[in-house]
């Protein structure tokens, strides 16, 4: 391997659908680019955990509890799968928490609103899951194999999330008047959060133009937003409720819907670590890190222990010999 690996060759790779493997040459921006959006993504199903951790004690059935907790851990599942592959980088795990828990690395704007009632069960399951799978079956082609890997894996699972979440929300739109208003008002006030996961604009996107060159992100950040429109108009007809847009209407000419503007100020807000629950959320993973640092320590005495204990059992074979 040439020591001076030419970008062009490092991009025919790339055109070719080849996949960068950890060993593999490849452009220092390249290298951090993946750390920063394969760490955020990390991050975000982490995070993720607890507006939805926060309905496991109250979920309305044993049957919902179940459920609930499968999801919740699968979230954890994905965080782990993100971060070994995110490792295979050249960073330690103990540096992106670091990142997180000082407020350096992003995650997902989503995660820093509250969950205020059981509909909102189903409105993450069928919204914010749902944005989290389009963006996701994309990223399965994405250039980088151990996160391409990674993403097979995730996308299984969120599509199961994505219809409990929907299923959720057909139950209670089928009940009583109080259940009904419940379903809409959770689907109002998921809405446009969930359209800002994909991203500012594509004119305002800093990382785009890299990322779709090298095949890290398969789509702009407009094409999924609209995808993720096209599928939720349709399937909230189904549940016979409405997505809070008066602008949003299917255009015959363009074969998609349109939409109205986001709140763009309200985005950056809540990126910038000023939304409902930033605070709340950042403290409550920092509390768990702090507290869950016995378990650490005796996972690293249990695995001093068993190569001890490997290495005095090899002294006596060799002995016997
Ligand atoms: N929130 O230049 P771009 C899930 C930042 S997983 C916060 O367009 P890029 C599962 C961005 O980092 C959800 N920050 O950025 C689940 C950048 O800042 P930086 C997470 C955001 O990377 C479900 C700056 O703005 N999914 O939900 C956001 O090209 C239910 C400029 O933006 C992923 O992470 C945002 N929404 O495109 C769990 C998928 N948007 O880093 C529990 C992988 C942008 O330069 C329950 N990531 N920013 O300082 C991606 O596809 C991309 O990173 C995008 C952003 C599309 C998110």
């Amino acid at each position: 391997m040439p020591t001076q690996y030419p970008d062009i060759l490092f991009q025919q790779k790339i055109n070719k659908e080849i996949k960068i493997e950890p060993k593999d040459w490849m452009p220092e921006a390249y290298r951090k680019t993946n750390i920063r959006q394969i760490s955020q993504h990390a991050h975000s199903e982490i995070v993720g955990m607890l507006p939805e951790g926060n309905w496991i004690s109250r979920a309305p059935t044993l049957k919902r509890k179940a459920i609930l907790i499968a999801k919740v851990q699968d979230e954890a599942g994905h965080g782990l799968y993100l971060y070994s592959a995110a490792e295979t980088l050249g960073i330690t795990r103990d540096e992106m928490i670091d990142d997180l828990h000082c407020g350096k690395a992003k995650y997902s704007s989503i995660f820093n609103y509250p969950s205020l009632t059981w509909a909102d069960m189903g409105a993450i399951g069928w919204l914010v899951d749902g944005a989290a799978i389009l963006n996701q079956v994309a990223l399965c082609r994405t250039s980088y194999g151990p996160y391409a890997r990674a993403l097979v894996r995730i996308c299984k699972e969120e599509s199961f999330h994505q219809r409990q979440g929907f299923e959720t929300l057909l139950v209670l739109s089928q009940g009583t008047v109080d259940q009904k208003a419940m379903c809409q008002d959770a689907i109002n006030r998921w809405w446009w959060p969930s359209l800002m996961m994909f991203g500012p604009k594509d004119s305002e996107s800093t990382n785009n133009d890299m990322g779709i060159k090298w095949k890290i992100k398969r789509k702009t950040n407009d094409e999924l937003r609209q995808n993720f429109v096209d599928m939720a108009a349709e399937q909230v007809k189904v549940l016979g409720m409405s997505l809070p847009d008066p602008a949003l209407q299917w255009n015959e000419a363009n074969k998609k819907y349109d939409f109205g503007e986001l709140n763009w100020d309200e985005f950056w807000k809540v990126v910038k670590g000023n939304g409902p629950c930033n605070k709340q959320r950042l403290a409550a993973r920092v509390k768990a890190h702090e507290d869950g640092a016995w378990v650490r320590e005796a996972a690293v005495a249990y695995q001093r222990k068993r190569k001890a204990a490997v290495r005095s059992s090899f002294g006596e074979a060799k002995e016997a010999v």
